[in-house]
């Protein structure tokens, strides 16, 4: 298969720059971090690094809030560590994504600070600028009722020129124009070119599809009746110009062979997500659709939420969506459980108690190692972190979507103490600072994240100090780490049917165990995945036309033994808790 593109095979790991690696002790993550931990990188088997967004920014939402795309926030480094680390990468013959941040800049933004001088002023068209409405009682009311992604109205009102401007997310991060032409152009230089002359590999396109938004500005159907702000998502994703907008930006992409990766909130319409992805509508190679992330979620909250209430029916069917993109089309997908936005998958689809934490977090790893589309890993998932403590005080949730949440709870019930515990819980379950906090290294204090006698920017999980941590999992070979590094040489091994092959749930409605079938392409190539989700017991499933007797069982999470080719004894009739098997058919 010498045609196919470098970025199918492929799996990424996602780096948070001021959680992976802090080299000069002040607490934050940097760039020369990663390039300190470039070979411990290449040792668990991926080949491409994504670098969560290191641009100059006032971290309102940790860089998500751009005020320079050409320059970098001074405490991770500079452009020319940037380089170093580009060149480094390529040196160890692996590739490097970065973060494309364009629905929206920082309110820094010398754009921003240019558009809000003046209705006159060139740039003021650059944003999306609306007059206030007026009620019945002549009350100054935004254009729309759309509610932001971190709480309260999508419009800021500006007094200087006596507009509101819209902000999807928080009012610090003004959505561009992308109407207006010369805007458009201007980012394409700024945010995509100037790095890919630098020579990166692609970009994870932050929030691809909301840069269309219908421009008459509808109001969104009233979902939550306790408050003015609703939820008007499937009205600001996949706008009307989408296509036009993504046509112009993968022509830059193709000119420097990059990989695009976007990320898709909001659409539930298979279609359109082919649309996106199909080879032939050459959008982009890739997106993450929510599906699986947003299992266990509510609405209009996320967080109004225990843990697990879901069920795996839940789980089977998110994966069924994402997985079913390839069938009958040139489509491409991928396979995530984690990232920077979500609490860590062994504490929401696992069990992080001392007894199960491990065994859980490596079937978690077969089961998303097993599935077709490009792979990505996490930083940390690959050592098993878990959530904070539960001990925590809320003073420990820094992240801007926590603080908000957490403060309105708050503010809507002043004198409800089991009101606030509830929101509290919910943090606690689903909140993006667990995938924050410092990586693990070791299990010293601070985790050699840092200095022993440094602060770091966000408490260090005390878990490190319970064996999750890089050093002693590299030495263990029953640790995640290492299960981690034997099923991504499985995935590379069995490519044809792991990576490529047609996805296809057996046992359906096991509530259990969750069982599919991948067949190759060509369809000589079978492999069966098993994985139960208990903290009991469960039988092996028997499937139609499969005799698991007989096959060949690649690799299974609790004999824990160390080579992948020699065929094991699988055990008669049952799985334990947690535990999940690969079995080659023939
Ligand atoms: O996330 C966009 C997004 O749609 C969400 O998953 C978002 O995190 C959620 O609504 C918050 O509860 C992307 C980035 O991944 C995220 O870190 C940024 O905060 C956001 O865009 C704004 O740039
Ligand atoms: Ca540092």
């Amino acid at each position: 298969h010498v045609s196919r593109p470098w970025w199918k095979d492929a799996t990424v790991y996602q780096i948070y720059p001021a959680s992976f690696n802090d080299s000069n002790n002040d607490g934050i993550g940097d760039i020369q971090g990663i390039i300190q931990k470039l070979d411990y990188i290449q040792s668990i088997g991926v080949e491409v690094i994504w670098v969560c967004p290191m641009y100059a920014s006032p971290q309102i939402d940790m860089g998500y809030d751009i005020s320079d795309y050409e320059a970098v926030y001074p405490p991770y480094g500079t452009v020319q560590d940037m380089e170093i680390l580009i060149k480094e990468t390529h040196r160890r013959n692996m590739k490097i994504i970065l973060d494309l941040v364009i629905n929206h800049t920082s309110d820094q933004h010398t754009w921003f600070q240019e558009s809000r001088s003046s209705k006159g002023n060139p740039k003021r068209d650059w944003y999306i600028w609306r007059p206030a409405k007026y009620d019945s009682v002549g009350n100054r009311r935004p254009p729309t009722n759309w509610r932001s992604n971190f709480g309260g109205s999508v419009w800021e009102w500006d007094e200087h020129t006596q507009e509101y401007f819209l902000h999807l997310f928080c009012p610090e991060q003004p959505d561009i124009n992308w109407e207006n032409d010369e805007a458009r152009q201007t980012v394409y230089q700024s945010a995509m070119i100037s790095w890919l002359d630098r020579g990166v590999d692609g970009f994870r396109i932050d929030t691809v599809n909301m840069y269309s938004k219908p421009m008459d500005f509808p109001d969104a159907p009233v979902q939550d009746p306790d408050t003015p702000w609703q939820d008007a998502s499937l009205l600001y994703c996949n706008g009307p110009n989408m296509d036009k907008y993504l046509d112009e930006m993968n022509a830059i992409l193709v000119r420097y062979n990059a990989m695009s990766v976007g990320e898709c909130p909001a659409t539930p319409d298979r279609a359109r997500v082919l649309g996106y992805v199909s080879a032939e509508a050459a959008k982009m190679n890739m997106v993450f659709q929510f599906d699986s992330v947003d299992v266990g979620q509510s609405k209009p909250s996320k967080y109004d939420t225990a843990p697990f209430n879901y069920t795996l029916a839940d789980v089977k069917g998110a994966i069924c969506r994402t997985q079913s993109l390839l069938d009958g089309t040139d489509a491409w997908t991928t396979s995530f459980i984690e990232n920077h936005d979500q609490a860590r998958s062994i504490s929401r689809f696992g069990n992080d108690s001392h007894l199960w934490r491990s065994r859980s977090g490596k079937m978690l790893a077969m089961l998303f190692a097993s599935l077709s589309g490009t792979l990505f890993v996490y930083q940390g998932q690959e050592i098993g972190m878990i959530n904070m403590p539960k001990d925590w005080p809320i003073e420990e949730y820094k992240d801007v979507d926590s603080i908000n949440f957490y403060a309105e709870a708050v503010r809507r019930k002043p004198d409800d103490a089991a009101a606030h515990a509830f929101a509290k819980a919910g943090m606690q379950h689903l909140s993006r600072d667990h995938a924050r906090t410092p990586m693990q290294w070791t299990s010293q204090f601070n985790a050699g994240f840092t200095s022993k006698t440094a602060e770091p920017w966000m408490r260090v999980n005390t878990s490190a100090q319970e064996g999750i941590n890089v050093e002693e999992e590299h030495e263990d070979p029953s640790s995640v780490l290492n299960f981690w590094r034997r099923m991504l040489k499985v995935r590379k091994t069995h490519a044809e049917v792991l990576v490529h092959g047609k996805f296809q749930l057996v046992d359906e409605d096991n509530e259990k165990v969750f069982s599919f079938v991948k067949t190759s392409p060509d369809g000589k190539i079978k492999a069966l995945v098993v994985c139960n989700f208990a903290d009991a017991e469960n039988r092996v499933p028997v499937i139609d036309g499969v005799d698991t007797a007989s096959a060949k069982l690649l690799l299974d999470n609790v004999s824990d033994h160390l080579t992948t080719d020699t065929p094991i004894e699988s055990e008669a009739g049952y799985l334990q808790p947690w535990e999940g098997r690969v079995y080659l058919l023939d």
